[in-house]
């Protein structure tokens, strides 16, 4: 079996700082989740950027590394000077909002891309010192586009793969981008590139041809006398991990005491604090819904979880305000002393609650204005073996094209997507089921597993095979009501 390297911005570690020297755990969740079963494939190692450290003079740094070695990881320290230009200044700053469409958020000076292309430099150097002939090299998401290139001129036998978390934008909107050559360039030192979706996958290959000119076909680019193929691949989550969280003696305690007495119906959210997920105008939908419906009022209420994230961008400080304003506000005109419409929980909760919060959910709003993927949408199906609760979904997630089955919400449009609301509170139990056991058969027959197993395979295989497309076109179908029509599977 051949040895994998898999290179992501972050580590999958939490290194923890005491008063004598340092502890170095496993983290949990995301990509960390994902990749388990490939970092576990035969000896696997993983490069990436363990976090900050805080100075360590050169003992105590060896004996991090080999503390992370330990986990099958090798670390690429990063000052923070590099953080600030590479991380948050490029790659958050910069791609993260443009890859999304908030060109809103777009910074007038564009900065970042000297330490951009020096950590990806880094990187490569990580890559190319652990590399040994016949590896597969897995490199990951938009903070790292520039390493296949760097790589392929030191190793052009490797075998390298790229897959992108986040959505790849329409040329029109890439083709703005100061870097652009030099970014499709280094994802075309690839052997095999992966998308979510069939949209992003043809964004793709629209804008190599468009900005390099190259030969593309939808599953195959010419280029520097190399073929570069492309793939589907949308992620999974481990539909077991749910399942047995949703069902513990503890989660079933918490889900009692959330649903109390059952006459308030219960709407959740759950989120990184991050302006594509669309937490605002969920805010302002909620909103609507009672301000157009007064029945509801006292009878629903809605927990939001915005766990704080990358707290050194501007734009988030801004969210976070915009946030508070309006949880503040809804509270203020609608709340009693005997109901909160809204609770906020502005931090990370542990996994149990987040468990007990997908199963008391009689409601998910899953309503981003754009998103890669979104596993939270996922997790929730995996979790509910009840086959009861409904998905209220952005059209705008990648895991749109997969979960027709759920109640699909334009998040721009606040008026219908609180109807959205009132109709996946009021959907009778027969539709609710039949909605969920679809839901649940498709995340449970495409996991993650499957996902980084496709992936490495494609990858693995010859470099002239086409890789063979996934799921049906975007954007699902809908019927004229802006209802949803289920997909006929055959
Ligand atoms: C990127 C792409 C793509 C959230 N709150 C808590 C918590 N979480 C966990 C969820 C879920 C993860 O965080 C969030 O994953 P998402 O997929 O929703 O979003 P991103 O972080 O933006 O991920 C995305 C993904 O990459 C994978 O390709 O789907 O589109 O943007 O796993 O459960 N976990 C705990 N407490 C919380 O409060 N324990």
């Amino acid at each position: 079996m051949k040895r994998i390297i898999l290179v992501s911005n972050r580590l999958p570690v939490t290194v923890e700082h005491g008063a004598d020297g340092f502890t170095v755990t496993r983290s949990v969740g995301g990509l960390a989740t994902a990749l388990r079963g490939a970092h576990a494939w035969a000896d696997a190692v993983w490069i990436g950027w363990p976090g900050a450290c805080g100075p360590l003079d050169e003992h105590r740094r060896a004996r991090l590394d080999l503390e992370l070695a330990r986990l099958g990881t090798v670390p690429v320290h990063l000052s923070a000077e590099e953080v600030a230009g590479f991380y948050d200044g490029f790659a958050n700053g910069l791609l993260w909002p443009l890859f999304h469409y908030i060109t809103g958020v777009l910074p007038l000076r564009l900065e970042g891309w000297r330490e951009y292309q020096e950590v990806n430099a880094r990187f490569a150097d990580a890559v190319a010192r652990n590399y040994r002939p016949d590896d597969l090299v897995w490199v990951h998401d938009y903070q790292l586009m520039l390493v296949p290139g760097m790589l392929r001129r030191r190793l052009p036998e490797a075998r390298i793969g790229f897959f992108l978390h986040i959505p790849f934008p329409s040329v029109e909107l890439f083709a703005t981008l100061p870097h652009r050559e030099k970014l499709l360039e280094g994802l075309l030192g690839s052997d095999l590139v992966g998308f979510h979706t069939d949209a992003y996958r043809r964004h793709f290959a629209d804008s190599v041809h468009r900005i390099l000119g190259a030969r593309t076909d939808p599953y195959r680019i010419r280029h520097a006398g190399r073929d570069v193929r492309l793939g589907t691949f949308p992620i999974g989550v481990d539909p077991a991990v749910f399942a047995e969280g949703g069902q513990r003696q503890d989660v079933a305690r918490e889900v009692a005491a959330l649903r109390g007495d059952g006459s308030c119906k219960l709407l959740v959210g759950i989120d990184r604090l991050d302006y594509t997920k669309g937490i605002s105008r969920r805010l302002l939908a909620f909103d609507a819904l009672l301000a157009n419906r007064p029945e509801w009022r006292g009878r629903v209420r809605l927990v939001q979880i915005a766990v704080p994230s990358r707290t050194g961008v501007r734009a988030y400080t801004r969210l976070r305000n915009e946030v508070d304003a309006l949880v503040g506000r809804i509270n203020g005109t609608y709340g009693t002393a005997h109901w909160t419409p809204v609770h906020y929980i502005n931090r990370a909760v542990p996994q149990t609650q987040l468990f007990a919060f997908y199963r008391a959910a009689d409601a998910m709003l899953v309503t981003p204005l754009r998103d890669g993927m979104n596993l939270v949408a996922k997790e929730f199906v995996a979790t509910r073996t009840d086959e009861d609760g409904v998905l209220v979904l952005s059209e705008f997630a990648g895991a749109a094209a997969e979960l027709t089955e759920a109640v699909l919400v334009n998040p721009y449009d606040v008026e219908r997507t609180a109807e959205a609301y009132h109709r996946a509170l009021t959907m009778p139990a027969p539709e609710r089921q039949a909605r969920m056991r679809a839901l649940r058969r498709h995340v449970l027959e495409n996991d993650v597993y499957s996902w980084a197993d496709s992936f490495l395979r494609a990858l693995a295989i010859d470099r002239s095979t086409s890789v063979k497309p996934t799921f049906a076109p975007w954007p699902p179908r809908r019927t004229p009501a802006g209802g949803v029509a289920t997909r006929s599977r055959s």
